[in-house]
């Protein structure tokens, strides 16, 4: 199957041992444990891998002692939510399906068709050729994930080896969790989370945070390393992956929310893209296009403030796209990962696409030399992904 092949090749059977091989690249977190993990139990591994590589984009520094406990205010909640069943009640929007795809997961997206962490992780999953479902989730009432203790999106069940639907949490998370099992389709997706706990910890303003660790990483058995990548590359890739996460995704609200006709498009948009109108009730649907533009008006003068940002948003978009199309051309590759995209191009690709269709968009395409790029991107998540099924061509599915 072609849609694998970026890391095809890796042979199975292996007792699960894994390592974070490299140390983080910015953050300093202090510890002394930056030599790469030697061959050890699950366990030990994992608290080594959490001084190494936790904690990347979310500020904080300091000795992270997760033996000891309680360092610093830092505690781990490592207990994945598992269900047995799916939850009732719940109904799928539209089924992605590619009858390649043959790793059971079982995957179930909870998500807002436009939201930029949302857009960030279809854009992976398809690109890898995944059977997916969706749900997608009314933003301001949230009926589809009343089940779940987590409350945000997106937010992903998969299947473990024992039948059981195992929730994976944070945008980055998912797309790191899954990169991970593709390396070796055998492991079980249930064990492979656990790499990823979550953490509270208290940051410099005191003010109680939480995060989930390793969240940039790759885990891979040790003597068996993604082929076709090196340690640098790996580095780059997980340098601008945080950059779109800690940067670039807080342009796009004030961006697309820039005045309150704005905002209206921009959930008219929301509205065609998420097929809205199919989906909810007239009222509900109306509900949330004025409700929503009106809110995220109002939140995103907050959020400029609190990023930090001028009020001509628009430059400070227009100077990351610039940022982004600068570090391709150094390399003199088709994409940043080289002549095929990594996983840094489909996160920068999958947040600009959010807001494809608003105003914002359109004026980057005319503003900056983010276009070629961008369309090249397009085509080829595009010619990866599964067939786009609706809920009436679902029951002619298999099984
Ligand atoms: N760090 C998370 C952020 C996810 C996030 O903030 N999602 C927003 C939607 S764009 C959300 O669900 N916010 C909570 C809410 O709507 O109540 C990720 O990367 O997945
Ligand atoms: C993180 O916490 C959420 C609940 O808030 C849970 O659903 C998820 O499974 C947890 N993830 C891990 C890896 O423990």
């Amino acid at each position: 199957m072609t849609t694998y092949n970026l890391w095809r090749g890796l042979s199975t059977g292996r007792r699960l041992t894994f390592q974070v091989l490299y140390r983080n690249y910015a953050q300093q977190i202090g510890t002394t444990g930056t030599t790469p993990v030697k061959r050890m139990s699950n366990t030990k591994l994992m608290v080594i891998s959490m001084g190494v590589g936790g904690l990347i984009g979310a500020g904080y520094s300091g000795y992270l002692s997760l033996t000891s406990g309680g360092n610093n205010g830092l505690t781990t909640q490592t207990k994945p939510t598992v269900i047995d069943k799916f939850p009732d009640n719940v109904k799928i929007t539209r089924k992605i399906y590619n009858p390649n795809d043959n790793t059971d997961l079982d995957l179930v997206l909870f998500q807002y068709q436009t939201c930029p962490f949302c857009c960030k992780v279809r854009a992976f999953l398809d690109s890898q050729g995944f059977s997916y479902s969706v749900v997608e989730v009314d933003a301001v009432l949230r009926q589809g994930i009343k089940w779940s203790k987590y409350k945000k999106v997106p937010m992903l069940l998969a299947k473990r080896k024992d039948g059981k639907y195992v929730q994976l949490t944070d945008s980055s998370m998912i797309i790191s969790a899954l990169s991970s099992f593709l390396l070796n389709t055998d492991q079980d997706i249930g064990q492979l989370v656990n790499f990823y706990p979550n953490v509270s910890f208290v940051d410099e303003n005191n003010k109680e945070k939480t995060d989930v660790l390793n969240k940039y990483f790759l885990m891979f058995q040790e003597d068996r390393p993604p082929k076709s990548t090196t340690r640098e590359s790996m580095e780059d890739e997980r340098k601008w992956r945080t950059w779109v996460d800690n940067h670039l995704v807080h342009l796009i609200s004030p961006n697309v929310y820039r005045t309150s006709s704005e905002a209206r498009e921009t959930f008219e948009w929301f509205s065609q893209a998420g097929e809205w109108d199919e989906h909810f009730p007239k009222w509900e649907r109306n509900l949330m296009v004025h409700v929503g533009a009106f809110a995220m008006w109002a939140i995103s003068k907050r959020l400029k403030k609190r990023h930090g940002l001028t009020d001509d948003v628009r430059i400070h978009l227009y100077e990351a796209c610039d940022k982004w199309t600068n570090e391709i051309e150094k390399k003199k590759t088709k994409f940043f990962g080289g002549n095929e995209p990594n996983l840094a191009d489909l996160n920068v690709f999958g947040v600009l696409n959010s807001m494809e269709g608003c105003e914002a968009f359109k004026d980057c395409l005319r503003n900056t030399k983010i276009g070629p790029w961008f369309n090249a991107m397009k085509e080829y998540v595009q010619n990866r992904r599964g067939t786009v099924l609706s809920q009436v061509d679902m029951q002619y599915l298999p099984n």
